[in-house]
């Protein structure tokens, strides 16, 4: 008898499947004998699971923390491996010797009650301090790897510090000294050099985010009021081409927008990065058109700042405004706009149409966005833009920087 035979062995009758009541009646057999069937499932289903870790074991997806691009996600998938894998194995040993026990010693027909025991010494002491053994470990194990993962590496030397706040809907990244003392401000993808261990202070200004970056690091709650550490690092020997992309979003449900709330960490060899710090400032409004621009973009500066990094005065001004309902918030810094390859927090695709697109109504390709919904000298009541096409023109040319 096989470890699968679930018909009692005892059972006089003969070994059959639930057959139709049809076929019941004509007292016909079934056409598949009971075990090939069983075996032919059991195939099935380990066929089912094999296809299952084939598809996540090679998964190239562009968020997937079982393909770990720096050290703290690969520690990270370390640990999942570890916990998994011991689990599976004591999972199968536990179940294994029920099964066995329930099998092997289960009452037959005419059998009286087996021996009785009350305990067995050696066993008891075994599978009492086997579990607490393994648990102590692994627990001790996790929560160093946790301390691990706040900081990076004392050893470190070049770490650079960015802060993130979360807002609805969107990401903003404050460098206080992104490279030779220049401070910086963007939003919704942070720009880091490649080998170099980036300190992360999160924070937010209005609800719950969370922050996950599958292929880096992640995910740690971004909790209004606190402030929470992590770090991470992107590997040079993970990257085939420069820049490289690894997409994160926001892993809390924080409102309307929030499935809309994703970002980019774009990485760099260090003389690229170093040249975007380099570059980073007001954009030169060196066309006519352009002029024109700046002049129009009087319009938008209670919210974005566009010369420089953040004032954090003017921001926490802006956030007091919007937390009372007034007509400012704190918005994305528009300064290397012209820099980046996403609008509307990686929403679309940054290019002169998709920006006249987002001014003209905002909250056609962003529902609930506070852009258009607190600009009431911009946008009245889901209508478009109060400014004119060439207005529009004007202020994309001096963004984008177009000669
Ligand atoms: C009432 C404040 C406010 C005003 C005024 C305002 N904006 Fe915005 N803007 C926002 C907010 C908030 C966002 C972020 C929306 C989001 O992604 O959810 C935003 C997003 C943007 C973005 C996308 C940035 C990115 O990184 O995704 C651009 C471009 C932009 N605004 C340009 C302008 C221009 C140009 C004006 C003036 C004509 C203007 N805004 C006026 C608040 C404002
Ligand atoms: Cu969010």
């Amino acid at each position: 008898m096989g470890w699968f035979a679930i018909r009692p062995a005892y059972s006089k009758a003969p070994a059959r499947l639930p057959t139709s009541s049809l076929r019941e009646k004509e007292g016909e057999a079934h056409p598949i004998p009971h075990k090939a069937l069983i075996s032919r499932r059991w195939a099935h289903l380990g066929i089912m699971a094999l296809f299952l870790l084939l598809a996540v074991g090679c998964s190239t997806a562009r968020q997937s923390t079982f393909d770990p691009a720096g050290p703290v996600a690969s520690k990270q998938l370390e640990l999942f491996n570890v916990l998994l894998w011991v689990m599976v194995a004591v999972f199968i040993l536990v179940e294994g010797a029920l099964l066995y026990a329930i099998i092997r010693f289960r009452r037959r027909p005419g059998q009286e009650l087996p021996a009785q025991t009350h305990g067995h010494l050696t066993l008891e002491i075994v599978w009492t301090i086997v579990p607490t053994i393994l648990i102590m470990a692994l627990g001790i194990w996790t929560v160093f790897a946790i301390f691990d993962l706040e900081e990076p590496p004392a050893s470190a030397d070049n770490i650079l510090d960015v802060t993130v706040t979360a807002h609805q809907w969107w990401f903003e990244f404050e460098y206080p000294d992104a490279g030779g003392g220049k401070r910086i401000t963007t939003a919704n993808e942070l720009r880091i050099p490649v080998d170099v261990p980036v300190r992360l202070t999160l924070l937010s200004d209005d609800v719950i985010h969370s922050f996950w970056v599958p292929k880096l690091a992640g995910k740690l709650d971004m909790i209004p009021t606190r402030s929470n550490q992590m770090w991470l690092q992107a590997d040079a020997n993970k990257i085939d081409e420069y820049p490289a992309t690894f997409f994160g979003q926001c892993a809390e449900f924080c409102g309307i927008a929030h499935a809309l709330m994703r970002f980019r960490v774009i990485v760099f060899e260090q003389d690229e990065y170093d040249a975007w710090v380099q570059n980073y400032g007001e954009p030169p409004a060196t066309s006519e058109q352009a002029q024109r621009g700046k002049a129009v973009f009087g319009q938008c500066v209670m919210c974005h700042t566009i010369d420089g990094g953040d004032d954090r005065e003017l921001q926490a001004g802006r956030l007091d405004a919007f937390l009372i309902g007034g007509a400012l918030v704190p918005a994305p810094n528009l300064t290397d706009l012209r820099t980046r390859s996403t609008l509307g927090a990686g929403l679309m695709d940054l290019n002169t149409e998709n920006l006249r697109l987002w001014l003209k109504n905002p909250d056609d390709v962003k529902p609930g966005n506070s852009m258009s919904d607190r600009a009431a000298h911009l946008y009245s009541d889901g209508s478009d833009i109060s400014l004119s096409e060439d207005q529009l023109n004007d202020i994309i040319a001096y963004l984008l920087n177009l000669q």
